[in-house]
């Protein structure tokens, strides 16, 4: 049994991280939720009892052995170091630690061994990348990928629950007629768009979200020789993210032999029946916690490479989830270090 904070707690991730603890019967002897001041006071709800949410504090962390952290990453490049310093082992979702050497960056479907080595923080990682990894690894493990052709479709809620808002606040105004509230959140109107920019853009010309597609592929991968080419697009979707990938692999590969290989694959469901108009939705993918694959089909061009289409909800297995995954791949540890 552990004794477990959740920080970020009263946020969309933070939320569904609580759901998730309570779903898998996750070990808890204690349980504290966490936020900044801003979000500290309000309630959420644990196995039946309510809970006041306290301001994060280097007190908190007293006794904790588990902290499951969804805050800004300037959040967690403050607090998530003090909570290991106090004997915790932190699965921290921001982006703030997931390209430090000294931190590993887990995917449980994809490189769970990476957990052993932490020093006291683990990281989770980018919810576009962690659907992408789970799909690629079976395909690198039996073809080696060489290359990877990514456009993501993403739904507004990656943006956190301000993104939410925002999404539901213009669809509402468009429903009544009334004026369209401006964007806030986003560059422009999420509603009836597709904005080509997640993230900021840096001076190469990508999003950080496209960089981080790239960078933190080949680290969970352990293979820094796979090329990532990422467009990242937030769509006027509430929950999952959707991509259209094309592998390119070093031996021939087919749709069949990847369709075996996802079949057997943990965490992957495959949903490819085109005659029946049958393959991954968004909407479907809600609230659930596989990555989904579908729209199979080889390249017409080259027969080293193969296309198709991949969802996930990506406030569970793109964030929650898998960070419940890897405390779950604590417990498995040798009680030191868990
Ligand atoms: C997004 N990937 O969808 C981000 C959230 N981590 O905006």
């Amino acid at each position: 049994m552990k004794n477990v904070a959740v920080v970020g707690a009263s946020g969309a991730v933070g939320e569904r991280m609580i759901r998730l603890l309570e779903e898998r019967a996750f070990p808890v002897a204690s349980i504290r939720f966490l936020a900044s001041e801003r979000s500290a006071g309000k309630t959420v709800t644990f196995r039946g009892e309510t809970h006041t949410v306290r301001p994060i504090a280097r007190d908190e962390f007293r006794g904790v052995d588990i902290v499951l952290s969804s805050t800004p990453a300037g959040v967690s490049r403050e607090w998530s170091p003090i909570a290991a310093a106090a004997g915790a082992v932190v699965v921290d979702n921001s982006s703030a630690f997931r390209m430090d050497p000294d931190v590993p960056l887990v995917v449980p479907e994809v490189n769970p061994q990476d957990v052993a080595r932490n020093k006291g923080i683990i990281a989770n990682p980018n919810c576009s990348t962690i659907q992408m990894v789970v799909a690629l690894k079976p395909l690198h493990d039996a073809f080696r990928i060489r290359r990877v052709v990514v456009s993501t479709y993403q739904s507004a809620s990656g943006a956190g629950q301000q993104g939410i808002d925002e999404f539901e606040a213009q669809t509402r105004a468009w429903g009544r007629g009334e004026a369209m509230p401006a964007p806030a959140k986003f560059a422009h109107p999420i509603f009836n768009n597709c904005l080509p920019q997640i993230d900021v853009f840096l001076p190469n010309g990508y999003t950080k979200e496209e960089m981080k597609m790239v960078l933190e592929t080949r680290k969970i991968m352990g293979d820094e020789s796979i090329d990532v080419c990422p467009t990242c697009v937030r769509v006027p979707v509430a929950y999952s993210h959707s991509e259209s990938i094309l592998v390119e692999t070093e031996r021939p590969i087919t749709a069949a032999e990847a369709i075996a290989l996802w079949n057997t694959a943990p965490g992957l469901t495959v949903v490819d029946d085109p005659g029946a108009q049958q393959y991954p939705l968004a909407a479907s993918a809600e609230g659930r916690d596989d990555v989904f694959v579908g729209r199979i089909r080889n390249d017409l061009t080259n027969p080293n490479a193969l296309l198709f289409w991949c969802v996930s909800d990506n406030l569970r297995k793109g964030a929650a989830t898998n960070a419940v995954q890897i405390a779950e791949e604590l417990l498995k540890l040798e009680p030191a270090r868990a």
